[in-house]
């Protein structure tokens, strides 16, 4: 079964939408693996943003991602990377349409809620960033044979 990292960052946390976030996830038929409350530090912070050193907007990236508290979670489920993104919508809040989460509840470019990996092999990479392996909860769900 897939995994994706997915980060609900400073602003969501600030902003009171863990839960909201979170339902959206749970509803759509993922599962959640692992679930924690993280202060990403400057170094944890670069190495998750590596892909974007030399941009412009990396140091206010940065500073962004340290500057409060981060639920770090992994979910899966079928196709669970692209369902994520999916649920997600486009990086820029003003362009991601209603429905999706950065649709209904962002604004801004940077300040966009949540982190969702690209891909099942930068899934693997930021989940081991981010989780030791016995953080993770293996289990079968109940309602497997349902949701698929
Ligand atoms: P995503 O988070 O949709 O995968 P990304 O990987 O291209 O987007 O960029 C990582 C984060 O960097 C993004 O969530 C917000 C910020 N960012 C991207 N492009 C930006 C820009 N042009 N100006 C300011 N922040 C930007
Ligand atoms: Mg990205």
């Amino acid at each position: 079964m897939q995994r994706t990292l997915i980060l609900l960052k400073p602003d969501g946390v600030q902003r009171r939408l863990v839960g909201t976030i979170i339902e959206r996830l749970e509803r759509k038929g993922l599962r959640l693996a692992g679930l924690k409350m993280v202060q990403a530090t400057p170094e944890l912070a670069a190495r998750h943003y590596a892909v974007h050193q030399g941009k412009p907007f990396y140091d206010s990236l940065l500073q962004f991602l340290t500057s409060g508290p981060t639920v770090a979670m992994v979910w899966e489920g079928r196709e669970a990377v692209a369902v994520a993104r999916a649920l997600m919508g486009p990086t820029d809040g003003t362009k991601a349409p209603p429905g999706t989460i950065r649709g209904d509840f962002a604004l801004s470019v940077q300040n966009n809620l949540i982190h969702g990996s690209d891909s099942p092999e930068t899934a693997a990479a930021e989940i081991a960033l981010w989780f030791r392996p016995d953080e993770l909860v293996e289990y079968q769900p109940v309602d497997a044979g349902w949701i698929g």
